[in-house]
Parts: structure tokens; sequence; C-alpha cells
């Protein structure tokens, strides 16, 4: 029988992939694991009346509004969830915490460092705790490759090398959306999915980034404006009728860690046939961890010290012994993306207990922000890319 726990009253800000995601959360983490306190979502915050009602009646939210400020007004909110775009987590997440909210943040954490230190700040604070949502961290595939680079079963880590490939933009008509704006969204591919592999590449690897050489590319410039319907499954109006591109496509650099590893990125959402491939491999110089989210049940480790059998082994992270996967199915059955989300909820509500650390942090995070920005700074300067020579003038006479 379950204990009942005192509730942690949810509001949650943003009716998009996120708000969806989120959802699911709070409502499937008391249901496998045991809390110290019980998600109870209250308040579901929208854009539009309309969309908003319908989504908090279709995800069960008691209550909705169009304000924020409602979630951080009240004394019945305990929890305030930011899933909006970036250019409202700074307002939103320091209001909150002010008011003594807890505060999930969804990634990246800002749109420029001075936000996201000014948040972090605000956290150092307040009263309540203070998480980015750096979900992959979360994947028990990746929770175990942590523990085992920790117990340093592959050694000095030498090289990091990840990838984050997409491809909902490859279509040059597919709908402009706020992701695509500067001023909502910070950047593009880069803050969007290439903060993940940051994030993750830091964490598991103990080491912060401390230099970076970058270039960045817009393929498409200009996308259709999108249909008056949005958030719930808008489509693309009139294709003439197009808004600027200002933010990156795709992102490429290489970095260098304070521990002395060797970083190599990539970051796309053009990457035709690449639905979400979120790869990162870490050698070091007695093993190394391979993972990819399209195998997300499943961790590559090779160990130099291995027999004859030597190779990469592929491990399936699915029994009760490894990070999460006992509060689910049998070993051999597997967790998909939204199981992250509820991880995420999980630690989140026993960082509020005080059970476990808040990791990510809003430091964290803001780490995470200012390898972000270096990168800008190395792209804006493309000098720093060294053309290559151009082939010798064929002789006269020899054939093309
Ligand atoms: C981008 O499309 C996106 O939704 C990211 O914003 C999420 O962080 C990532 O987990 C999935 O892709």
């Amino acid at each position: 029988m379950t204990t009942t726990t005192s509730p942690l009253r949810i509001a949650l800000i943003g009716t998009g992939f996120m708000g969806r995601m989120h959802t699911q959360a709070w409502r499937t983490a008391p249901r496998f694991f045991d809390l110290p306190r019980t998600p109870e979502p209250v308040l579901l915050v929208g854009r539009r009346p309309d969309a908003t009602a319908e989504a908090a009646a279709r995800w069960d939210w008691p209550e909705h509004s169009i304000d924020w400020r409602d979630a951080v007004d009240r004394d019945d909110i305990d929890v305030v969830d930011i899933c909006t775009p970036g250019d409202t987590h700074a307002e939103i997440a320091i209001a909150a915490l002010a008011a003594g909210k807890h505060v999930l943040c969804e990634k990246p954490l800002a749109n420029s460092v001075a936000e996201a230190q000014e948040m972090t700040d605000a956290a150092a604070r307040a009263t309540g705790i203070a998480m980015c949502g750096f979900s992959y961290r979360r994947t028990p595939a990746l929770a175990l490759a942590r523990e085992l680079i920790a117990e340093g079963r592959i050694g000095e880590i030498r090289h990091v090398r990840a990838q984050y490939l997409q491809d909902w933009l490859s279509d040059p008509d597919s709908p402009h959306t706020w992701r695509l704006d500067r001023d909502r969204a910070g950047s593009g591919a880069l803050g969007d999915i290439g903060a993940h592999s940051i994030d993750a590449a830091q964490w598991l690897a103990g080491q912060d980034v401390t230099a970076v050489s970058a270039t960045v590319r817009t393929f498409v410039t200009s996308r259709p404006r999108r249909s008056a319907v949005e958030g719930l499954g808008g489509v693309a109006a009139d294709t003439s009728d197009r808004l600027p591109v200002t933010v990156d496509d795709a992102a490429a650099f290489t970095a260098r860690f304070d521990g002395g590893a060797l970083g190599v990125f990539e970051a796309t959402r053009m990457a035709t046939g690449r639905r979400n491939a979120n790869r990162i491999e870490i050698n070091g110089d007695r093993g190394s961890i391979a993972f990819d989210f399209e195998r997300m049940n499943e961790l590559e480790v090779y160990a130099a010290a291995d027999d004859a059998a030597q190779g990469f082994r592929r491990v399936q992270v699915t029994e009760a012994r490894h990070p999460y996967a006992g509060a689910w199915w049998p070993a051999g059955h597997g967790l998909g993306y939204e199981h992250l989300f509820t991880h995420q909820a999980v630690d989140f509500v026993r960082a509020v207990a005080g059970e476990v650390a808040v990791s990510p942090s809003f430091a964290d995070a803001t780490q995470v922000q200012r390898v972000l920005a270096a990168v800008e700074q190395s792209a804006a300067h493309d000098s720093i890319l060294t053309p290559v020579a151009p082939a010798a003038a064929p002789i006269e006479g020899t054939p093309a």
C-alpha cells in the first residue's frame, strides 16, 4: 500500500512539447517511485485562453490561467515548473524564487550568461531549490556511464566526442517557430540541443570546458509563418509568407577541458534522417564508453584490461541494479524518452526534501551558458578558421 505523503503543489507554465512531457512526469513519478512528497498538479499556465483550457482539460490540470504571476503569487503553490521559451525564463524564475517557490526550469537556462547568472544569484538567496532540466542526465545508461567513469573504470579521460543530430528543420518549408527567433530562443541548434551535449560532457567527464573554437551555419534563412493554431499541433500557412531565421541551424566546435581532455561537438536540426540522435563517446587511457539515444537502453563499454575477448560490450541498462531501472519493468523491457522526465521529477522531489543534491543546479546550467556564449563568440570571428590553401593550378597539357 503506497504511503500518502504531504503534497507538493505544482504550477506548470507552458503547454508545448515540454509542457506535455512535464505533465506526464509529475503524474507518473509517484506511481513508480517512493517519494518524500507527492507531486500534485494544481495550475497550468498558457498563452491563449482556449488552447490552455483545452490542454488543462486533456491533461487533467484542475485549474488554468494565462498569467504566470498567478503561479508565483498563490500561497497554495509550492513548485513553479518553467516550460516556456528562453526569453521568459529569467523573469519567471527570479520572481518565483523570491516568492519562496521551488523552481524547475527547462534548458538552456537562459538566453544569455548575464541572465543565467542573475538566476543563479537569485537561487543562492532563495529558500526554495532551483534545478535546470538537462534531462539526459536521467537516462539510466548515462547515469551508469557516470558511475563507471567516477570509479575510474576508463582511466584518465582524453577525448569527449558528442553529436546531437535532429532533422525536423531539414525541409526548407517547415514552418517558422519561436525556436528560430534569436530574441525568443537565444540561439538555434546550439542552445536547444548542443546545450544537452555540453552539460552531459561536463557532467560525465567531471571536467569543465575552458576554451572553444567554433563555426555555425544557417542553411535556411527564412521560413513560412506558422498558422494561428500553435502549440497543440499547428500547421504551416501560405509558404510565400515567410519570417526570417535569426539563429544557427548547425554548430560545430572543438573544446578544451580543464582536466586536459579534448572535445569535439556537433549540433544540428538538419541532419536528414536523424530524428533525435543524441550521441556521446568518452575515451580514457583504460577504456571507453559510448551512448546513442537512438538505442537509449544500451551503453557500450570498452575495458582495456579485458582478456583476449576484448571489444566494446553492449550493456543492456535495464537491470534492477542500474540507475532508475529497478522502479519499472523486468530486465530487458526498456524505457523511453518520457522516462527521463519522470526520473527528473523524482530527483527534483527528493532534492526538495533534502534527500539528494540539486543536479543540475542553476550554477551548473550557467557554466553551460558560458560555453554557449564562447561558441557564439568564436563563431562570430570565423577568422579562427584557417582557410586550406587552394590546389596548385594544373600543369599545362596534363589531362583534367
Ligand atoms: C528540440 O526539438 C527538442 O525538443 C529539445 O528542445 C529537447 O530538449 C530535446 O530533448 C528534444 O528535442
